[in-house]
């Protein structure tokens, strides 16, 4: 079998025609302009290319964006200070603050002390708690994303063995809570593997849906797969310099040996990773319905 491939890039297009008409009606009927601010401290070129993007996709939906840029060794009160300002800020709906964070400063304080209204990241503890138990929140971009792209490739989730590898806060933890939700595209039967996993081949082996997120390039190959599995990589790792000078990227998932067991695939880049900026404009422009009372 060759695997179908599942195109972020395509499906991430899609929705962003679909948003961005929803933004010119906001702002022809009601007057409403969705506004962003992303904030990146230090110089990381993953997290500058990515935070571009984000710049540059919400411009080109008509979301007015702020990019907010601040040396390495910003303190963190500088840095709180800041997320206070946007929290009081009528035409920014959204904030996003970039991660990793420096070292000295507290991921933790730094999320919470961003308005869960604004929290179109979906990681301060109110939404992560509201989304664990089923209510509305924003949806963390990137497991978000990973549903959308299980939904639109028509896989079925209800009653399917889904095995999810790596357990961040960002991604393995939220998207093995959101497939076992009890709602359409959840009711799965989900393993969270991690570092610790005894017999790791044992879990992957036994996936109809393979969702991987653990940072390491190319570390799942055909041998650790079930003939006909749909696999989702999550991964987006640099491992060297073309010669033009632009990064080499490659997922979790050894792309070439697996595609050709698996029913379905992402391929990296043009996989997730696009799926996870469009549904931060998705968060972004229902702040903004929410804001003006119209959601
Ligand atoms: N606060 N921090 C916060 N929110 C997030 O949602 C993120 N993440 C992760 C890292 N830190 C964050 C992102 O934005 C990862 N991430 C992300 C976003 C976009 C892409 C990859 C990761 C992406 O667009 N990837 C392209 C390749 C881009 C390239 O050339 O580097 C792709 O096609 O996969």
């Amino acid at each position: 079998m060759t695997a179908k491939i599942i195109s972020g890039t395509e499906t991430a297009k899609a929705i962003r025609e679909e948003l961005k008409a929803e933004v010119e009606e906001l702002k022809a009927k009601h007057n409403v302009v969705p506004g962003l601010v992303t904030i990146l401290v230090g110089e990381d070129p993953a997290s500058q290319s990515y935070v571009a993007a984000k710049n540059k996709t919400a411009h080109a939906l008509g979301i007015h964006s702020e990019q907010i840029t601040l040396p390495a060794d910003t303190g963190e009160k500088e840095l709180l200070d800041l997320v206070e300002k946007y929290n009081s800020d009528p035409k920014i709906h959204g904030i996003l603050v970039q991660l990793p964070l420096p070292k000295h400063i507290d991921e933790g304080k730094v999320l919470f002390a961003i308005d869960p209204d604004k929290d179109v990241d979906g990681f301060h503890p109110v939404n992560v708690g509201k989304m664990m138990v089923g209510e509305q929140c924003f949806l963390p971009c990137t497991p978000h994303g990973v549903l959308e792209l299980i939904q639109r490739s028509g896989t079925e989730t209800s009653g399917a063995e889904v095995v999810v590898v790596g357990r961040s806060n960002i991604v393995g933890k939220p998207v093995a809570n959101l497939m076992l939700q009890k709602r359409e595209g959840g009711n799965a039967t989900v393993t969270l593997c991690h570092t610790r996993t005894k017999d790791m081949d044992f879990h992957t082996k036994r996936a109809d849906i393979l969702i991987v997120a653990a940072g390491v390039p190319n570390m799942i190959k055909a041998d650790q797969v079930k003939e006909g599995v749909v696999v989702i990589d999550v991964g987006v790792n640099r491992i060297g310099m073309s010669d033009s000078g632009k990064a080499i990227l490659a997922g979790d998932v050894d792309f070439e040996s697996v595609k050709e067991k698996a029913a379905a695939i992402t391929p990296v880049p043009g996989g997730v990773g696009p799926m996870t900026i469009t549904m931060l404009m998705k968060n972004t422009v229902q702040s903004a319905r929410q804001h003006a009372g119209l959601a």
